[in-house]
């Protein structure tokens, strides 16, 4: 069976008749290509943080202080990339974390779309979320075997937010992650310099505007007046959660419930305590709350209180070897964020699958050359501080 590292031989003999990659093979390449493919205001989105972005810098630095140590005479001929989560067998450990406005980072502006038809072609999950420009239900069909989870902002009304679960669960999504980090938006510099939040402007309201729920309290339909259905998405949008409502979250759902943005060890138990069936360690890529801690070094702590519970992990990874650390530090999943939009910008459904190969490949290829067949080899003690 073909590996991931396998794609770099499609490359060097594409190379012999004198063909190069179109798509970036180095990520500092591809956010730079980005940056003059997007429109400035999505790219300020995207590429944006909270305050001086520090958080946002610290997330990908993290990964620098640590290093694999090479074991030889392993014979890593095959390596087994694949993983088990709630029982879905897949393919890799790699996911697509939920990006609130991927539908704009296409240029044909369908980028949910095409991101659900990358997920097909390469069996990496995607989690979808909330704020998209195509309702939930066309993105099912493009996933085609691989499965898809649904993100869910969760809304002050607990009606709209039962409506959004059920037509996860109806549309066939295998799981439901909660993000607990957004409530309020973060203060956010790029966005506030120009003004800009695309919801505000209308973007990215689907699942709120074709629902029965939403349509209902609205009393009309959004079309005919755009400027209300934004205003009472605005009310509705942000519930600040507290521990008394993880019981009501917990019943909106029998499929598997993760709760996103955690960091402290007593969050991930409580909320395990509480009946979720994984915790989702992640600081939203820095783009909520600036001085904090580097996602990645929240890692371990969380995985230690999970004890045994999945955990998913994001924020700052940007390379193979990026997954091959947080997967040491214990994630059971890992996933990519920023790098997957930028692929979009570029070359759209191809450009995902360009991303999401090159990270499996590096991946694949560390396991081999260091002397780790299996995921279950690359634990904490195969890591060592850098410095
Ligand atoms: N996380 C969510 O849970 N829901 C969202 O709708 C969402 N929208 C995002 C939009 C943008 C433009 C970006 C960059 C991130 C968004 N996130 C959202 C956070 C990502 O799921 C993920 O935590 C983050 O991108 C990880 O950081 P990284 O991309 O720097 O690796």
């Amino acid at each position: 069976m073909p590996g991931f590292g396998d794609f770099q031989h499609e490359i060097y003999f594409a190379g012999l008749t004198g063909r190069v990659p179109d798509l970036p093979m180095a990520y500092a390449e591809l956010e730079a290509r980005a940056a003059q493919a997007l429109p400035p205001s999505v790219l300020s989105y995207v590429a944006g943080g909270a305050g001086d972005e520090r958080t946002q810098r610290g997330n990908v630095e993290a990964f620098e202080r640590w290093g694999l140590v090479p074991r030889m005479f392993v014979g890593a001929n095959e390596r087994d990339l694949s993983v088990d989560l709630f029982g879905l067998k897949l393919p890799s450990p790699l996911f697509l974390a939920p990006v609130g406005v991927i539908g704009l980072c296409a240029q044909d502006g369908h980028g949910d779309l095409a991101t659900a038809k990358a997920s097909a072609r390469t069996g990496v999950p995607m989690v979808a979320s909330t704020l998209s420009v195509d309702p939930m239900e066309t993105l099912v069909p493009e996933l085609g075997d691989t499965p898809g989870f649904f993100q869910l902002y969760t809304p002050t009304d607990r009606d709209l937010a039962a409506s959004l679960v059920q037509r996860a669960e109806a549309a066939g999504f295998r799981g439901i992650v909660v993000t607990l980090d957004t409530w309020v938006t973060g203060w956010r510099p790029r966005d506030l310099a120009t003004a800009n939040f695309p919801q505000l402007r209308g973007h990215c309201l689907a699942n709120y505007f074709t629902d029965p729920v939403f349509r209902q309290r609205l009393g009309k339909a959004p079309e005919d007046d755009p400027a209300a259905a934004i205003g009472l998405w605005a009310q509705l949008f942000g519930n600040p959660l507290t521990w008394e409502d993880l019981p009501w979250l917990r019943s909106l759902t029998k499929l598997p419930l993760l709760v996103k943005g955690i960091q402290h060890p007593d969050d991930a138990r409580r909320a395990i305590d509480g009946g979720v069936d994984g915790i989702y360690c992640s600081n939203h890529g820095g783009r909520q709350a600036n001085g904090g801690l580097p996602a990645l070094d929240c890692l371990a702590e969380v995985v230690d209180a999970a004890s045994g519970t999945p955990v998913l992990f994001d924020s700052g990874v940007r390379s193979g070897a990026d997954v091959i650390k947080a997967l040491a530090l214990g994630a059971t999943a890992v996933g990519v964020g920023r790098p997957y939009a930028w692929g979009l910008s570029l070359a759209g459904e191809d450009g995902v699958v360009h991303v999401l190969r090159t990270l499996l490949a590096e991946a694949d290829l560390i396991m081999a050359v260091d002397g780790y067949p299996a995921l279950a080899d690359l634990t904490r003690e195969t890591l060592r501080r850098v410095g």
